[in-house]
């Protein structure tokens, strides 16, 4: 029998409209094989039960909680209130205000309760710096993220060489 293992990361989103998004960030944690929980907890249409959610989250086994909203995005802000784990913010971008409206919401923060905000619409960057947190206690997982960061850098140069080649000039 498979034990799944206990999830370090939970994903919370303000509203299903949003995992387009945030999928970006389960797909990160997937590659680097972290395991991880979504959730839908709404900071207005459920308060309470994202209280809870925020109390219990690491006598639950949670690490790290990415948070993302849109709007008036005060998820991870009042998540931050009620944890004392790390909290990263993704501010999901809307039509209106094409996400500097919860970029601000998030980022904006007073002393004492952090959330690391990363840029408008990046739940990657968000996974990736609950990947490097969790890194520094777990020397496999740093070991992965070294390999993604030398398979980016080989990319890029490949990248460099192929259009070096294009646009070099033709002999005649
Ligand atoms: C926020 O309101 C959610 O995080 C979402 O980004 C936004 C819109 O939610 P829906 O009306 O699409 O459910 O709380």
């Amino acid at each position: 029998m498979t034990i799944s293992p206990t999830p370090s990361v939970a994903i919370a989103m303000g509203s299903r409209s949003d995992l387009s998004i945030m999928q970006e960030a389960a797909q990160v944690l997937d590659d680097l094989e972290i395991p991880y929980a979504l959730r839908v907890l709404s900071a207005h249409r459920t308060p309470t039960k994202m209280i809870e959610f925020g109390q219990q989250a690491q006598a639950l086994g949670f690490r790290i909680i990415i948070a993302g909203a849109g709007g008036a995005a005060h998820l991870p802000g009042m998540l931050a209130a009620v944890t004392t784990l790390p909290v990263i913010g993704v501010p999901v971008p809307l039509t209106n205000l094409q996400g500097l409206d919860s970029l601000l919401s998030i980022v904006q923060m007073p002393r004492g309760v952090p959330v690391a905000t990363v840029a408008i619409g990046n739940a990657a960057n968000a996974a990736h710096l609950a990947a490097r947190i969790l890194a520094l206690g777990d020397d496999d997982l740093d070991r992965r993220i070294g390999d993604y960061v030398r398979a980016m850098r080989d990319a890029s140069e490949k990248s460099d060489r192929e259009l070096i080649a294009e646009s070099a000039p033709i002999d005649r």
